[in-house]
């Protein structure tokens, strides 16, 4: 069964290829009267986008939004959303070598166990590309959480390869810097680090962490419908994640119970090892999540692999991949929480008013 819905009472579906005519989704269960224009989701899509500077893709696209549906008069009426943006710097013949091949560490080879057949164009359906629809779908619920409800999302990038980045917090450096970084005086190493990477032609892995500060507490569905299982799940989803940590996450193996219990005071929580969330719902403190994500799969680096015959190949990735998509993974992480903290809201509305 195919699945591209994400969300239980604020929807998001989303479709299209990274090498097709374009990309959308449709977003549904948007409550009306949330003031929404194709600028202010743009704005957003231009921190995800490829290009902006030479450690990313260096594909350029618009990213143009076409609102078709469900804004009226600048608000958004309440009926589907629906955004289209089209492909229009798509270089397929890169990936003419690979078209019966498959990529290790890609979803090229499971995609072609599963369906037998494959958009090998830019990795298709598999591509990140498809991350812009979830920043779009995620503008709109963040703008409504934000303006509804005070609550602020903020992410950065925790660690870069063997970089720490987030041994000073700094807040206000974090969007004036092409990495995300919260610390400022590790930028000239991220940048050699990534520029000796590149020549080399291999990729790395990042981590990236997330705050949503000002959540009500009583958010999250147990038993099957936790905050933190549908954090994790959404976190998961995200192409190349490969762990997801909410509050200490695995660092509460090596703590002790009473480092880890969270000591409540009249005055409120002395710490969050919990990231916020207890029992599945929210409490009200800051929700905090980190997601892994690997070294990128597209290498100019020769590798062994096999072709749809099941020969013996070797593979080589021509075009302008990212060699840590990490570096654009910030924007995503926090479309994610903004997603599932606005179906939250909308799910906790309908069963406690
Ligand atoms: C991607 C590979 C590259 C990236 C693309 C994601 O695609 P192409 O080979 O077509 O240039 O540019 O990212 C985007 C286009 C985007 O908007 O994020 C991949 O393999 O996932």
């Amino acid at each position: 069964m195919s699945d591209n819905t994400f969300g239980r009472l604020f929807r998001m579906t989303t479709f299209g290829e990274s090498h097709g005519p374009a990309i959308g989704c449709i977003v549904d269960g948007c409550p009306p009267g949330l003031e929404i224009d194709a600028a202010y989701i743009e704005g957003e899509l231009k921190r995800r986008a490829t290009g902006k500077s030479r450690h990313t893709s260096q594909r350029r696209e618009k990213d143009e939004v076409q609102l078709l549906s469900g804004v009226f008069e600048g608000r958004t009426t309440g009926h589907p959303i629906a955004l289209v943006i089209e492909n229009t710097d798509a270089r397929s013949k890169d990936y003419t070598d690979i078209a019966e091949k498959f990529r290790p560490g890609h979803a090229d080879f499971t995609y072609w166990k599963k369906y037998g057949f494959r958009d090998y164009r830019g990795g298709g359906r598999s591509s990140a590309r498809e991350t812009t629809m979830r920043v779009a779908a995620g503008a709109i619920a963040r703008k409504y959480l934000n303006e509804q409800l005070g609550i602020e999302i903020q992410g950065w990038l925790a660690q870069l390869g063997p970089i720490r980045t987030d041994n000073v917090m700094d807040m206000g450096s974090i969007e004036n810097n092409p990495f995300f970084s919260p610390d400022a005086s590790v930028l000239g190493e991220l940048e050699s680090y990534m520029d000796s990477l590149r020549k080399s032609g291999d990729s790395c892995g990042a981590r990236i962490s997330a705050v949503a500060r000002n959540v009500p507490a009583g958010l999250g569905e147990p038993v099957y419908g936790k905050l933190d299982a549908d954090l994790a799940s959404a976190m998961m989803g995200i192409n190349a994640a490969k762990a997801v940590e909410i509050g200490a996450g695995f660092d509460c193996v090596e703590q002790l119970g009473t480092e880890h219990r969270d000591e409540i005071t009249p005055d409120g929580f002395l710490s969050n090892h919990a990231g916020g969330i207890l029992g599945g719902i929210s409490s009200g403190q800051d929700v905090l999540v980190s997601v892994a994500f690997k070294p990128a799969s597209s290498l100019r680096i020769p590798c062994r692999s096999v072709d749809i015959n099941g020969n013996a190949v070797e593979v080589i990735t021509k075009g302008r991949h990212d060699p840590c998509v990490g570096i654009r993974a910030t924007p995503i992480v926090e479309a994610m929480l903004a997603l599932v903290l606005m179906d939250h809201v909308l799910r906790q509305r309908a069963q406690n008013g």
